[in-house]
């Protein structure tokens, strides 16, 4: 039996504030917004919000970069404005958590800009710096978001790490000091009422001794190998939870990057001290890089899900704020728009982890295709670009197919509350354009629908709060050589759940596994009606069908 805790029978939802809703016309999303849409948010019954950075920030990255952990970015409102959200969010008997980024700041953070003043500095040590080797940088390190992974400063004739971009140098976690002033901010925040943080970036913090170059001829090589994951990367996070996260009832994810089963249970497993949950990834990065695949798709999940039961806890999602929409990466954001968002909503909330709905995924929002890339405005998206086209020598209509695909930009665009202009986001044009189908997938059209997508995520979300078995039985693979069908069961005690998804636009036959007794079989949920008196076979699925049947184990 696993250990009951709120955090893993919590239902979350990501908000990312510059895109929920824009309370005072200035086409950006903010806090006094997102307060306007709690109950939007109750009635959905998620209980666990997620807050994208909203600290000060020059928005190099959207608030990746940030110059002053302590204060509200104006744009999203003020400090007063957090304590009320948090004062009403409680009050909904919901949770927050925000965004911390704490393995870089901004390059304008008061930390960096002492920093780089002088080799003496009292902050110099807060960031890493390196001479040069041979004429060229310290390594071979390509950034993220640049060429190197290291950027030359005049003032001092020295080098600076970026894992991200040049604008996001990297802090220099070997340092006490500056790890006691993150601790020192973390604790500030906590105080202050919030119930954990989502650690950006979190395996970055440790890098490989002496940081050794990466094996290759090309004079930069993107790998994360010798970025991340160093020898001191469990030190830190203990001694994070040691300091702070244990002091307070709070959850705590990290953007674990990278992920292995093993080094999840390293980062989550409750005697050890370290994070919550890290999120899975391995599932959407198999799919961002090879394509819709259901056969590798299944074979992930029961991977992480049987390795990872009774040791560590995981955080899933099939989208963030940096991922394709799911039904356009997974499931079909066309004729089976509807059916798609409902079946890989079935599939979020019927595994065991902690379910992430990121906003506008209860709507089936999809993926944009803006004309040009001057309508983009995410920093990934420009140097994606720049580099199909200067470095690969794409034409430009491919190199924008590719954007439309991959894009960061996807996910970012405003929340579709309703078909007015700007989506019912803002009164004015948003900081980034709203999808055009926004007149026909909308908030305000799923609540006219008794079979939307929402009202489907909602009955979700009510089942896996009320029983046990959603959230702690036990998983077991069934047909799993089928190349289309993701099947399993979760038991906990006596209760059993048994899910059927079609992942693929066919009418698929299958058999009933063998351990599944049909007669004792009742149908919680569907995203198609079944009809057996009009001759509907049990033992067929239709394009993305979803089903879920609760079962009695008897003695
Ligand atoms: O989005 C990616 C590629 O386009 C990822 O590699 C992403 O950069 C990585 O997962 C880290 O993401 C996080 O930190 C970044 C920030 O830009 C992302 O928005 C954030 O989720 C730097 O802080
Ligand atoms: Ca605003």
């Amino acid at each position: 039996m696993i250990a009951p805790k709120w955090w893993k029978e919590s239902v979350a939802y990501q908000i990312y504030p510059r895109s929920f809703y824009d309370s005072n016309g200035d086409g950006i999303g903010d806090l006094p917004g997102i307060l306007q849409k709690l109950d939007y948010l109750k009635e959905l019954g998620v209980n666990l919000l997620w807050l994208n950075s909203i600290y000060v920030s020059p928005d190099v990255d959207n608030g990746y970069d940030i110059s002053d952990y302590q204060s509200i970015h104006p744009k999203f409102g003020t400090l007063t404005d957090v304590e009320r959200l948090i004062e009403e969010v409680h009050r909904r008997d919901m949770r927050i958590i925000f965004d911390l980024v704490i393995n870089h700041t901004s390059n304008q953070h008061p930390w960096f800009v002492e920093s780089r003043k002088s080799r003496d500095n009292p902050f110099r040590d807060f960031y890493i710096w390196r001479d040069g080797k041979d004429g060229r940088e310290p390594n071979n390190w390509k950034a993220h978001f640049a060429k190197s992974a290291w950027t030359w400063d005049e003032q001092t004739n020295q080098y600076y790490l970026n894992t991200f971009s040049p604008f996001q140098p990297d802090l220099n976690w070997k340092n006490p000091t500056l790890r006691a002033a993150v601790h020192k901010m973390m604790e500030w925040w906590l105080a202050k009422g919030i119930d954990g943080f989502r650690l950006d970036a979190i395996s970055f913090i440790s890098k490989a001794a002496n940081y050794p170059d990466h094996p290759g001829v090309e004079p930069y090589i993107f790998k994360l190998d010798n970025m991340m994951h160093g020898p001191e990367y469990h030190f830190y996070l203990q001694e994070m939870n040691q300091k702070v996260l244990s002091k307070f009832d709070v959850v705590a994810v990290g953007e674990c990057i990278n992920l292995t089963v093993e080094s999840a249970i390293e980062v989550s497993a409750p005697e050890r001290k370290e994070l919550n949950m890290p999120f899975l990834f391995e599932h959407t990065d198999d799919t961002y890089r090879h394509g819709k695949n259901p056969q590798r798709l299944k074979e992930i999940i029961s991977r992480w899900q049987l390795g990872l039961h009774g040791k560590g806890w995981i955080g899933l999602a099939f989208n963030n704020h940096d991922l394709p929409r799911v039904v356009s990466m997974f499931g079909d954001d066309g004729q089976y728009r509807e059916v798609s968002a409902k079946m890989f909503g079935t599939l979020l909330l019927t595994l065991e982890g902690t379910p992430f709905i990121y906003q506008g995924e209860e709507i089936g929002m999809t993926n944009v295709a803006f004309p040009s890339i001057s309508d983009y405005r995410d920093l990934a998206t420009h140097n994606l670009y720049h580099e199909l086209i200067h470095e690969k020598g794409e034409s430009p209509a491919k190199a924008l197919a590719e954007i439309h695909a991959k894009s960061r930009d996807n996910a970012r665009t405003p929340m579709q509350w309703d078909s007015s202009p700007q989506a019912g986001f803002s009164s004015t044009k948003p900081w980034l354009g709203a999808n055009p189908n926004y007149a026909l997938i909308n908030v305000a059209q799923e609540l006219e629908n008794p079979d939307s997508i929402f009202y489907y995520y909602q009955k979700l979300i009510d089942f896996r709060k009320a029983n046990p078995v959603w959230v702690y039985g036990q998983y077991s693979a069934c047909l799993e050589t089928d190349p289309d069908i993701i099947s399993y069961t979760r038991t906990l005690g006596q209760d059993q759940l048994f899910i059927i998804l079609n992942c693929t636009r066919k009418t698929l036959a299958f058999s009933m596994p063998e351990n599944i007794l049909v007669a004792e079989k009742a149908l919680l949920i569907s995203n198609y009606p079944v009809d057996l008196a009009n001759g509907m076979s049990l033992l067929s699925l239709r394009p993305y069908e979803a089903r879920v049947y609760g079962l009695t184990i008897l003695e």
